[in-house]
């Protein structure tokens, strides 16, 4: 067994937490005034979990990615609109022949209906509010593809989720979408944290292993379920990622779009990704 027994805060704790914090948790300048140990741990949610890990387990593979906070802090200026650098919704497309002609880089963001895919933007998108993104407790919410607008830098495509209530016609948006779309740098796999990879992740994980484009999985909602299932569906993710991916970026990424654990790592992630931000530290992709 990998992990010892810890008690972090329980659901309403949280819950509470980030209702108050909200404004305030958007944005990684005011976390930055924020005493250490909380600040870390809305920073690099992998810190949380870290300590209760066994001493064999090798940690390298879960901080590849750690850039370091004046890296973050640029990379969240572009999620910031201005006047010249706008951040916008700008078209939804239900199949990819009405896909908007846009060449700057483009990453997605798909998982299963639910999984928190839209909340994840929205979240991203915090510090620009008027930017809509629409979130439900009812699966199969999101129906089309929807492209945000970053600036010139990058596009953001929410897509509809597979699984329960699904769109009938998900395989034939996504999958043309996913193995055509030539602007696309990188595809994000949403898994719920809370309770691991189910069936249908596994097709969309051999799905995105087929179009032989890198991708990433996001572990999401890592509020819920108690630490030790989260930690145990962290683990089993990345045995899965190391013994069974070619494209898989190694590092699973951990967020709760709730409170806002690890959507400044993340916000930098894509920034990095699609050449808007180059990184004074040495991080890999
Ligand atoms: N506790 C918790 N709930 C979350 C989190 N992210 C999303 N949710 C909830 O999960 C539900 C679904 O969220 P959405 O973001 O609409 O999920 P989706 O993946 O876009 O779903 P579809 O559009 O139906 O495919 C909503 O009730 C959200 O409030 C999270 O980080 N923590
Ligand atoms: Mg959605």
């Amino acid at each position: 067994m990998f992990c010892r027994h810890l008690r972090l805060k329980t659901l309403p704790e949280v819950w509470t937490f980030a209702r108050m914090n909200a404004h305030k948790l958007a944005s990684l300048q005011n976390v930055t005034s924020f005493p250490h140990k909380k600040a870390q741990s809305l920073v690099y949610p992998f810190n949380n979990i870290e300590p209760y890990l066994d001493r064999s387990v090798n940690r390298s593979d879960f901080r590849l990615f750690d850039p370091s906070v004046e890296d973050m802090l640029r990379a969240e200026k572009l999620f910031l609109s201005s006047p010249s650098h706008h951040i916008d919704y700008y078209t939804s497309a239900e199949r990819m022949d009405h896909a908007p002609d846009l060449k700057q880089p483009e990453v997605c963001f798909i998982g299963r209906s639910n999984v928190g895919k839209s909340s994840l933007i929205k979240a991203l998108f915090s510090l620009t509010p008027e930017v809509e993104v629409r979130v439900s407790k009812t699966p199969g919410h999101t129906k089309k593809m929807n492209f945000f607008r970053v600036g010139r830098s990058f596009t953001i495509v929410d897509m509809p989720g597979y699984g329960h209530r699904a769109p009938k016609d998900f395989v034939d948006i996504v999958e043309p979408y996913l193995f055509t779309r030539t602007n696309l740098v990188r595809t994000f796999l949403l898994v719920d944290g809370s309770v691991g990879l189910q069936p249908a992740d596994r097709i969309a994980l051999e799905m995105c292993e087929e179009t032989r484009r890198p991708y990433v999985i996001v572990l999401t909602k890592m509020d819920k379920g108690g630490p030790r299932t989260q930690l145990l569906n962290l683990l089993s993710v990345h045995k899965v990622i190391k013994s069974e991916t070619t494209s898989c970026f190694p590092q699973p990424f951990l967020i709760s779009s709730l409170n806002f654990w690890g959507i400044y790592l993340l916000r930098c992630f894509v920034a990095h990704i699609t050449g808007a931000v180059q990184l004074t530290n040495t991080a890999q992709s």
